[in-house]
Order: structure tokens, then C-alpha cells, then sequence
């Protein structure tokens, strides 16, 4: 029977339960235990959001370690992970579209003016505002991975042009595609919309910074769905307090939850959203999970394995 260790930030009892429910829909012997009791020592694999590193350390019948979301920078996060342990990340469709419904509204929130209108409606003032011609609004992706490529080309059939950034080519229809450490300019300095869809590693820890906002054209537009520790804050502050970046939607940050004191609530150009972008959804993840669980316990390597020297 797979004994599976679970913990899940701040999650209830019953969260595990739900995930148990669905993953024995797919495989009936699976047994969830949290990843903090006496039974999780009995565990082969662990699923995981956030855990407490050194309690992983503690679990020496470990074979395999699941993330459960798309991100593994929160098991990564200090290098203490053998790496002869595989770490498995989710990939689901689902949550590639529920991100891209994210970015839609963020981009057409910020293209239509829906807060300045919000702030005339509540002035009960009638007026029309400057509009942004869509047609000649250029958005830049960076990372056009599993969720990146989905976003990339619905935001091209609602008609923006969509440039893309990578680490190794790629060929999108209708994407104009870049790739490599130089390329990245071609999206910075030539975009009106900058979309943050990175995983966290060495190399795109701190990518937006004072440098690269100087280099974005002023009134600029930032989204940030990757991770907080990508983005330098204070200097993302300086550049919405100037103008030179009109507005951030950002979903995720250095530190969260959100300190309460963090400038960025006070930012009236910034938008505060709870690291809800794309939630992992028991429903459409479960058959997968449960694969990687099977293929732990018969010790092979499952299908979404990261690549340690990545880090994504
Ligand atoms: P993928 O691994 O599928 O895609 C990552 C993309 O980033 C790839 O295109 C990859 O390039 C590119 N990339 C990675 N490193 C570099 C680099 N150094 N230079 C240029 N490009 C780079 O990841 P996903 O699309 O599944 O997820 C991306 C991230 O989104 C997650 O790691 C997580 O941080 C975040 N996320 C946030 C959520 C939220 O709710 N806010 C929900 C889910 C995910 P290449 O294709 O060449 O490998
Ligand atoms: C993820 C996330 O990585 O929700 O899946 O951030």
C-alpha cells in the first residue's frame, strides 16, 4: 500500500482528505498520512506545498518527492534535497488556462482602464477616458513553458502581438519567440505589457531590477505570476512611484503572505492579488499524482520529473 506523506501549507484535515479521495479514484490503496506524524516515516513519496525541509531530512524511506503545484522552488529553496531524490512537479492543462483567464484580466483591465473608471463610477462622473489602441500593444512573456505557451496564445487571438522569452528555442504560432540570456532585451525594451511567467531558479532570481525597469518603455505595464523573489520590490516601488511603470498586477512575493506593512498595499498603481493565479485543482491533477505515486513505489522515474541542474 503507497504510504504518501502530505503536507500542504495551512491546509486543513480535510484538504487532505479531498486529495486521498481523489487520488484513490485512480489508484485505491494510496494512504495519505501528514508529513509530521510517526506513519509518514513509513513513506515512500511525499506531496508537498511548502513543507518543512528538515522534517524531509527526518523521512529515510523517502523515494520521491511530489510538488503540489507547478513550482518546485519551495522544495528546492536551500539546497537540502539529495539529489538522487526525484521531485516531481504537476503539469495540468487546467491550471494552464486558469492562469492565462488570470493574465486576460489583468492585461484588458489595464488596456480598458477599469480602475479609472471604477474611481469615476464611485464620483458618479461620466466621462470617457484615454483608450489604448490594442492593435498596436506589444506583450512580452517571459517563460513560454507548459503555462507560458498557453497564455501567449490566447492573448495573440484577442488580437495583442505576443513576444516570448525562453531558455531554449522555441516555435509558437503567431508568437514572435526569443531565447537566451542576451535576448531578453528584445522584450524589455520593446514591450508595452510585461508578463512574469519564470520558475524560480539562480538565474531569474532578481531578473526584474532597477536595470531592467529603466530599460522598459515609461508607462509600462508589470505582471508578475511567476515568483515574488524574481522582482527586486523596492525598486518596482521607485518605478510606480514615478510613472515609469504606470502599473503592477503582481500575484506573488518575496515574503508571503503579504506583510501587512508592505508598501505595496498602499501603491495606488499596484494591484494586490493573494497568490491565486492558478490554484491546483484536486479534480484535474489527481490521475497524474497518482502516476507519479505508482512509479515511486516501483522505482521509476515518473513523467514530470524536474531537472535538478535547472531547477525547474
Ligand atoms: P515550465 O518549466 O513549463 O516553463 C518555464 C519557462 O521558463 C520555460 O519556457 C523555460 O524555458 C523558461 N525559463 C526558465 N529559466 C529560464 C531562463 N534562465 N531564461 C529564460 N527562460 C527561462 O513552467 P510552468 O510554465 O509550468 O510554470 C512556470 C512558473 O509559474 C512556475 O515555476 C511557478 O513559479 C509559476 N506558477 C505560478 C502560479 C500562480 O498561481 N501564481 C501557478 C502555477 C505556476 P525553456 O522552455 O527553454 O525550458
Ligand atoms: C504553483 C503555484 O507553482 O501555485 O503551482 O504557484
Amino acid at each position: 500500500m503507497p504510504i504518501v506523506g502530505f503536507f500542504s501549507e495551512n491546509a486543513s484535515i480535510e484538504l487532505q482528505k479531498e486529495w486521498e479521495k481523489r487520488l484513490q479514484i485512480h489508484c485505491s490503496l494510496i494512504k495519505l498520512v501528514p508529513l509530521l506524524s510517526k506513519e509518514a516515516e513509513q513513506a515512500q513519496s511525499a506531496l508537498l506545498w511548502k513543507p518543512p525541509l528538515d522534517r524531509l531530512k527526518e523521512l529515510k524511506n523517502l523515494q520521491g518527492l511530489i510538488s503540489l503545484g507547478q513550482g518546485v522552488d519551495h522544495i528546492l529553496k536551500n539546497n537540502s534535497i539529495p539529489i538522487n531524490i526525484p521531485i516531481i512537479r504537476i503539469v495540468d492543462p487546467y491550471m494552464a488556462k486558469s492562469m492565462s483567464h488570470w493574465v486576460v484580466l489583468s492585461v484588458l483591465n489595464f488596456v480598458r482602464d477599469t480602475y479609472g473608471y471604477f474611481d469615476q463610477e464611485k464620483n458618479k462622473l461620466y466621462k470617457s477616458r484615454k483608450e489604448l489602441n490594442f492593435l498596436s500593444l506589444k506583450i512580452g512573456i517571459y517563460g513560454v513553458g507548459a503555462i507560458g505557451s498557453v497564455v501567449a496564445k490566447d492573448l495573440y487571438n484577442l488580437g495583442f502581438q505576443v513576444e516570448g522569452w525562453s531558455r531554449t528555442k522555441k516555435e509558437i504560432e503567431g508568437i514572435n519567440c526569443h531565447y537566451g540570456k542576451d535576448c531578453i532585451e528584445e522584450l524589455i525594451k520593446n514591450c508595452d505589457i510585461h508578463v512574469c511567467l519564470l520558475p524560480l531558479t539562480p538565474l531569474t532570481t532578481n531578473i526584474f531590477n532597477k536595470q531592467t525597469f529603466a530599460k522598459m518603455k515609461s508607462g509600462s505595464c508589470f505582471i508578475n505570476a511567476g515568483r515574488g523573489n524574481q522582482v527586486v520590490e523596492n525598486d518596482l516601488i521607485e518605478n510606480c512611484n514615478s510613472g515609469h511603470i504606470s502599473s503592477a498586477i503582481l500575484d506573488v512575493y518575496r515574503n508571503e503572505p503579504l506583510p501587512k506593512n508592505h508598501e505595496f498595499w498602499e501603491q495606488k498603481n499596484i494591484r494586490v492579488w493573494p497568490h491565486v493565479a492558478a490554484e491546483t485543482n484536486p479534480q484535474t491533477a489527481a490521475k497524474q499524482i497518482a502516476n507519479a505515486i505508482k512509479c515511486i513505489e516501483k522505482g521509476e522515474l515518473p513523467p514530470n520529473t524536474i531537472d535538478r541542474n535547472l531547477g525547474y
